[in-house]
């Protein structure tokens, strides 16, 4: 583990680790070993010195009171988080036992890991973890809350998910934030977005609900949710028949063209209107301008791939870029997660793990905890919320109920599902904790100096696992290195005492990445793929296509739940569910958002308490009657911890089309006044 100078006050530069897009620089202001102070980096050159509501109070998270900081063995029933203390050795020999004697009766398969991306570190988020699992054989953790459906439909297209420079946004004439609430996830753009608009361009919002971006722009498109490839065809369908395509990039740079002609033919704007709920006439004018606009910039990141088309949103939205050639120019092309570029300068080696045993699916965690036939007698969890973040929250509980379960949790607080845990593990924050912060928004690579030394007796999830693994025995060589020398040996062409001194390293890319400008996709052809032959192999739909979701929109539920729930990210001081406990008293909620129309139709009134129910649960919440949506759809704020309160009782934990993320954001409801 890193240490801290014993200087009596200085001020050390980090990154935050946050699973947001910006992964902010800070200064953290030490005195007396404790940190006072806490403030963006000025001299990042994404984050400009800014931080944002929810990380400006992190000192308050830090020194919290109810943080964790010694181990905890569970004393009271699953759930109600009793715990009392206990050391380190009790509680890592409990765990080696526990694990023991379930690998003899059961086999390591019954032991589960559950970890997301609490931090996004190089080191914290996911490494020695890998190593330790796959030593126990345990079953493979597959599928992702947030990115894979997303990355899956890019490279269905691309080869793979790369795109473009989220900061090119600013060469832009025109913006088009599709599926992404900017100003509230990715606010560091933002800025980005706005020179754009200062050198005239226009920012168009495609978004089911008028969030805060979509009421800062200059144009907001609300289709139905989960509709937007009908939308897409269409718009290709006008792109086509009034030739706005750049036959040249197509012909040097594509595959398939005449078979997506074939098809977007059948997508005039009348049938996508239907759709969509989107008058035609609306789609013809983005069509045209998309067309007319050699700069046209789309940017996207995560909401649409929460369908049960999640993926196909993201393959069919690949295609408009490569029609209109948008990908020759700096300000033209689409982006999304530059993850792909920061992964680069990582050597592999040391995160790759020969591991052949069966996967389950962390989206699906209540299903198969409650599932005899899969047989899971352990879970360990760290770096997530699992009972608050994933989608069937009641079918979770009940699972991690279970009396033979169980369950290992490594937490900075006692969250909702802490509290089922038999065993907690104290967790640095990211002030205690060395790291290299990769980024997803940004092409700078983050330094994280520990700016204080661990509070009680936390310790980084690398050392967990190191404690963990010196219990069972396992001597792999992985095991003995420390934090600096995993990094050292993860980015070994990085500089770092660059990085260390300024406190972020731009990736070694051209100034200007133009990543197809003269095509070079990560197909077998290099070209992007219309029409996909290896979607094809796989018994997938070849060509963009439009499949209506069975829970979403005209799916075979509606007449039962014909309300459309939407579960965003609302809030501007939640983080998913993190500092929804400490923040809750500054964010109005939680509450369920009614259009009028439906508000009145079951006689609803605004602030009253509502009962909304599905087959999966039921919440009661106050209304709040709302112009942000339209007739059919709802919307409950997400992160709310809390029976209660948990947006995610109600949401759908069906996977979406390919590529293993869930379809939360396809959830039907219906709503009565509460008596
Ligand atoms: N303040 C704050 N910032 C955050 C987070 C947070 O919790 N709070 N979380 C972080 C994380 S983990 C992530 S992944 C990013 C996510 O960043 P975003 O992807 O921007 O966020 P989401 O809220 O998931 O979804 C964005 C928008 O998609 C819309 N949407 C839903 N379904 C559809 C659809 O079918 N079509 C279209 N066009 N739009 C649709 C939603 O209404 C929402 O406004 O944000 C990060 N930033
Ligand atoms: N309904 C609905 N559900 C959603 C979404 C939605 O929009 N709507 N969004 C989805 C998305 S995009 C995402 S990314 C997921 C996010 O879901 P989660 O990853 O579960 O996110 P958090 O709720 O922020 O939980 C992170 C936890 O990690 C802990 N943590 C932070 N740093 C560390 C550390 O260094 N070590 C350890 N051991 N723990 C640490 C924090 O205290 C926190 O409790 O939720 C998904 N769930
Ligand atoms: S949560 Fe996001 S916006 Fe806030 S400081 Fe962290 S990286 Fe920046
Ligand atoms: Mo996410």
């Amino acid at each position: 583990m890193a240490t801290v100078s014993p200087m009596t006050s200085q001020v050390v530069l980090g990154t935050c680790h946050h699973d947001c897009p910006d992964s902010c620089g800070w200064v953290v202001t030490v005195e007396e070993g404790r940190a006072v102070k806490m403030r963006g980096n000025p001299e990042h050159p994404y984050s400009r010195g800014e931080l944002c509501p929810k990380v400006n109070r992190f000192l308050e998270r830090v020194y919290h009171p109810e943080r964790v900081l010694h181990p905890l063995i569970r004393i009271g029933s699953k759930g109600s988080g009793e715990f009392r203390r206990a050391t380190w050795d009790e509680a890592v020999e409990l765990v080696a036992s526990r694990i023991r004697s379930i690998v003899d009766e059961h086999g390591g398969e019954a032991i589960v890991p559950w970890g997301d991306a609490g931090t996004q570190g190089l080191l914290q988020m996911s490494l020695l973890d890998r190593h330790f699992f796959a030593r126990l054989g345990a079953s493979r953790q597959v599928d992702s809350l947030c990115g894979a459906g997303a990355g899956a439909g890019l490279a269905a297209t691309y080869g793979d998910g790369r795109s473009a420079d989220p900061m090119d946004v600013r060469f832009a004439d025109l913006v088009i934030l599709w599926g992404t609430n900017t100003r509230l996830t990715n606010r560091h753009l933002w800025p980005f977005v706005q020179e754009a608009r200062a050198g005239g361009a226009k920012v168009v919002v495609v978004d089911p609900i008028r969030t805060i971006t979509a009421g800062s722009a200059d144009w907001f498109i609300q289709p139905l949710p989960g509709t937007d490839v009908a939308l897409m065809l269409a718009v290709m369908h006008v792109l086509i028949r009034d030739d706005l395509i750049d036959h040249d990039y197509v012909q040097s740079h594509s595959l398939g063209f005449e078979r997506l002609a074939e098809r977007v033919a059948e997508w005039a704007p009348e049938r996508a209107g239907e759709v969509c709920g989107l008058d035609p006439a609306e789609i013809e004018s983005l069509a045209a301008a998309y067309g007319s606009t050699p700069r046209s910039f789309i940017r996207t990141l995560i909401g649409a791939e929460h369908h049960e088309n999640g993926a196909m949103f993201f393959r069919a939205l690949a295609c408009l870029p490569v029609l209109t050639g948008a990908w020759r120019h700096r300000g033209g092309g689409l982006s999304r997660s530059v993850g792909i570029w920061s992964e680069m300068p990582v050597d592999p080696e040391l995160f790759e793990v020969d591991q052949h045993t069966r996967g389950v699916s962390m989206n699906r965690l209540g299903s198969a905890l409650t599932s005899e036939e899969m047989g899971i007698h352990a879970l360990f969890v760290w770096n997530g919320n699992p009972v608050v973040s994933a989608p069937n929250a009641a079918a979770i509980r009940r699972g991690l109920s279970r009396d033979d379960l169980f369950t290992v949790v490594s937490e900075q607080f006692i969250t909702d599902t802490a509290r089922y845990a038999d065993v907690v593990f104290p967790a640095t924050t990211q002030i205690e904790q060395v790291d290299v912060v990769q980024s997803w928004g940004h092409l700078y690579l983050g330094w994280n100096q520990p700016a204080i030394e661990p509070l009680g007796e936390a310790v980084p999830n690398s050392e967990l696992w190191r404690r963990l693994a010196r219990a069972m025995g396992f001597d792999d060589p992985v095991f003995a290195l420390d934090d600096e020398a995993l990094l050292a040996r993860s980015l070994p062409k990085v500089d770092f005492d660059e990085l260390r001194s300024r406190g972020f390293l731009r990736l070694d890319l051209p100034e200007v990445l133009l990543p197809y400008a003269n095509g070079g996709f990560a197909t077998v052809d290099g070209k992007a793929h219309l029409y996909s032959e290896r979607l094809a192999a796989s018994g997938r739909d070849p060509l963009p296509g439009y499949i209506p979701s069975l829970e979403g929109p005209g799916g075979q539920l509606s007449e039962r739940y014909p309300l459309v729930l939407l579960t965003p990210k609302t809030h501007t001081r939640f983080l998913n569910s993190s500092y929804s406990q400490h923040h809750a008293d500054r964010e109005r909620g939680p509450y369920f958002e009614i259009d009028p129309t439906d508000a009145e139709a079951r006689g609803i009134g605004d602030g009253e308490e509502v009962r909304v129910f599905n087959d999966r649960g039921e919440l009661t919440l106050p209304a709040r009657i709302s112009d942000r949506l339209r007739p059919g759809l709802a919307a409950i704020p997400w992160g709310w911890w809390g029976e209660e309160a948990n947006a995610n009782v109600l949401t759908n934990d069906v996977a979406s089309d390919w590529g293993g993320a869930v379809a939360f954001y396809d959830t039907l409801v219906e709503a009565a006044p509460a008596v």
